[in-house]
């Protein structure tokens, strides 16, 4: 049965389901800062639509038709460490886990809460050979006018997106449709700009994905007429920035949310 954690600090607080390790709730400086779905199915096996679900160890589709996104986010995580502020979850692999992608290894990610929130995850490779992964923190933001919202920082980068030709992004990222753009080699910080701003740093996460489903996300069982209550802004390693880790290596990287 997974557990629900509440971090607190002087500036707001956080709640962390172990299922998935995932941040469902986040409020800074009196703000709400993410969405979660009011259609959300909490069974303790389906992934929970909202919060930072981990997509790991893969990004998007598989192409042998496993679970999209990977198995982080529908496995029960272990608390290792609890303060007021701050605590840390892991994933090992297990029988389940190695049927799926047959690696032995063990991801953690660190979630602290000050007047921002920072979200450090790191995976070890336990194996004798290396292997490789792509991962993204895919975190969905709440807005309240969709159709103003802009993210900036990605002006000249290259967009990537199904259905359309790569080409540099040109400008501010706005949704005025559908938007699944992936962002190869992502600067810092991005910013997203609603009623109110919220920054995005992040460390050693080359990839940006910007998701929104528009009209499309009316017939998405957990999305539904809520659609455009939602912007995800997502760091990670994806497409060509997945991560080849030698054994006994680790990898460490960073991302951190600040209400502007
Ligand atoms: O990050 C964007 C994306 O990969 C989209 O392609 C979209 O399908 C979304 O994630 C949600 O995926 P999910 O498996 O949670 O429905």
């Amino acid at each position: 049965m997974a557990k629900q954690i509440e971090l607190v600090s002087a500036s707001g607080r956080a709640s962390v389901s172990t299922f998935g390790a995932q941040v469902l709730d986040v409020e800074l400086a009196g703000r709400r800062l993410l969405w979660l779905s009011p259609l959300a199915v909490h069974d303790d096996r389906s992934a929970v639509r909202g919060g930072i679900p981990i997509c790991f160890p893969w990004f998007g589709k598989h192409p042998d038709g496993l679970p999209a996104h990977g198995f982080a986010r529908t496995r029960t995580w272990s608390l290792t460490d609890q303060q007021a502020d701050r605590c840390t979850l892991e994933l090992r692999d297990d029988a389940e886990t190695y049927a799926l992608w047959p690696h032995h290894f063990v991801a953690r990610l660190t979630i602290t809460l000050t007047d921002t929130l920072q979200l450090t995850f790191s995976v070890d490779n336990l194996d004798h050979a290396p292997f490789n992964f792509s991962y993204a923190l895919h975190s969905y933001f709440a807005v309240d006018a969709l159709d103003r919202v802009r993210v900036t920082g990605l002006d000249g980068r290259l967009r990537r997106e199904v259905g359309h030709v790569t080409t540099p992004q040109a400008g501010d990222v706005t949704l005025p449709r559908a938007t699944d753009a992936i962002f190869e080699q992502a600067p810092e910080p991005l910013v997203l700009h609603d009623t109110a701003t919220v920054r995005i740093d992040s460390a050693h996460m080359a990839s940006a994905i910007v998701w929104n489903p528009a009209e499309a996300g009316a017939s998405v069982a957990d999305i539904g007429p809520h659609w455009p209550e939602f912007v995800c802004v997502e760091r990670g390693n994806v497409g060509g920035a997945a991560v080849v880790l030698q054994p006994g290596t680790q990898h460490v990287a960073m991302m951190q949310i600040t209400p502007g």
